[in-house]
């Protein structure tokens, strides 16, 4: 199958498994990182979701391009980008960290994997960080070095993925506790995985470092996950919403905030360390927010995924507070489901509310608390 709607160019960078994916039929691409993020193939995205409940997927998620700090002030830089508290992070530890803005405003919401003291992986979400910390590294005179190496994750995701990854690097990576991670051989180099990764399902991230070995790679993960029913997909919006998984640049962007993202438990507001964007932190917190992200779950027939921003309106006023920034029926749970940002005195569990959606419907909904 070959790209309909995308035209190529340089600027769209393949991964080492796009070959792959295109081998086995991808019908459908998007763009993450300038880079190709397959997002489906020939089942529907409701079929998909069941198979990743039940079974085991290899996605293609070298999108996730990884940001490397290394040097003597990569520790001091490392930490000056994020609220989130890195004091006691040792080596072998996956570390979801927000980036963000002298005012705040989220840049990234990126896994840090920390390698050693002195040398760390940032695995970015869609937005320039290599650009921002090498501005910063500059500004500030650090010691450090700062590249996009060749490293590129790729994702073993549902519940029979530990069987397959036992296949194909020994019962060792059965002992890797939920994002943490060890090194594995793989033909001649040694590979970085760990268990992590944007399902509730379950899974491992190997964070193939050499594009080379990218085919052989997903060919051995393909044949030990053949028993198993393995199929390639990629990160599940049915699945993703229910999880209350946030996107960057669909739920938030740099105009919101992590407190209002829910994410308070990855942000260090005792004064105990220093980072950019924190006397504006602590002076929201304590003046308190003006919206947050909520799930709302909605009637009506099933809807077909959100692919602009739908408006939530309240019930009693009619007024806009709020709007769906991904939504999607959920065959599971029955109901349309989205997630959103929702303004201050209506954002309460059982609030009622309107969803005007781009299919031109409005619909009657309710605010609920993630994840669904
Ligand atoms: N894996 C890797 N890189 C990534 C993503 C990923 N980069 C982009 C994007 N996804 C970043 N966003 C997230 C969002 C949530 C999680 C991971 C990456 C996640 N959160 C867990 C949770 O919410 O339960 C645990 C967080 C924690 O305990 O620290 O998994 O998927 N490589």
């Amino acid at each position: 199958m070959t790209l309909s709607n995308l035209k190529m160019s340089r600027r769209i960078r393949r991964t080492p498994f796009t070959d792959k994916v295109e081998w086995h039929g991808v019908t459908g691409f998007t763009v993450v990182n300038h880079t190709l993020l397959p997002k489906s193939f020939q089942n529907t995205v409701e079929e998909d979701y069941w198979h990743l409940r039940d079974k085991v997927q290899i996605w293609d998620v070298g999108c996730q391009r990884q940001v490397q700090i290394s040097g003597p002030d990569a520790k001091k830089l490392v930490q000056w980008i994020t609220p989130r508290d890195l004091t006691r992070a040792i080596p072998g530890k996956c570390l979801y960290v927000p980036l963000i803005t002298e005012d705040a405003g989220f840049i990234n919401d990126p896994v840090l994997l920390k390698l050693s003291e002195s040398k760390y992986w940032l695995s970015i979400a869609d937005s320039d960080v290599l650009l921002w910390v090498r501005g910063l590294a500059l500004g500030a005179k650090l010691k450090v070095e700062i590249i996009e190496p060749d490293v590129w994750p790729l994702a073993i995701q549902g519940p029979k993925a530990v069987h397959v990854m036992a296949e194909v690097f020994g019962s060792r990576v059965r002992d890797i506790k939920f994002f943490n991670f060890d090194w594995f051989d793989f033909e001649d180099s040694k590979q970085l995985i760990a268990r992590s990764g944007y399902s509730k399902q379950g899974g491992f991230e190997i964070y193939l470092q050499g594009s080379k070995y990218g085919s052989r790679l997903w060919e051995k993960i393909f044949e030990a996950g053949i028993k198993y029913d393995i199929r390639p997909g990629s990160p599940n919006i049915i699945e993703r919403i229910e999880a209350g998984l946030l996107s960057y640049g669909n739920e938030m962007t740099i105009q919101d905030n992590p407190l209002e993202c829910g994410l308070d438990k990855y942000c260090d507001l005792s004064d105990q360390i220093e980072y950019i964007g924190k006397k504006k932190l602590h002076s929201i917190a304590k003046n308190g927010l003006t919206k947050r992200i909520r799930g709302v779950r909605f009637t009506g027939k099933p809807m077909a995924a959100c692919s602009i921003p739908w408006p939530v309106m309240s019930k009693a006023t009619n007024k806009t507070i709020g709007k769906i920034t991904s939504g999607i029926y959920s065959p599971r749970l029955k109901m349309n489901i989205g997630l959103s940002m929702i303004q201050k005195d209506h954002w309460d569990p059982g609030t009622k509310v309107l969803v005007q959606t781009e299919h031109g419907k409005v619909i009657n909904g309710e605010i609920c608390s993630l994840p669904f």
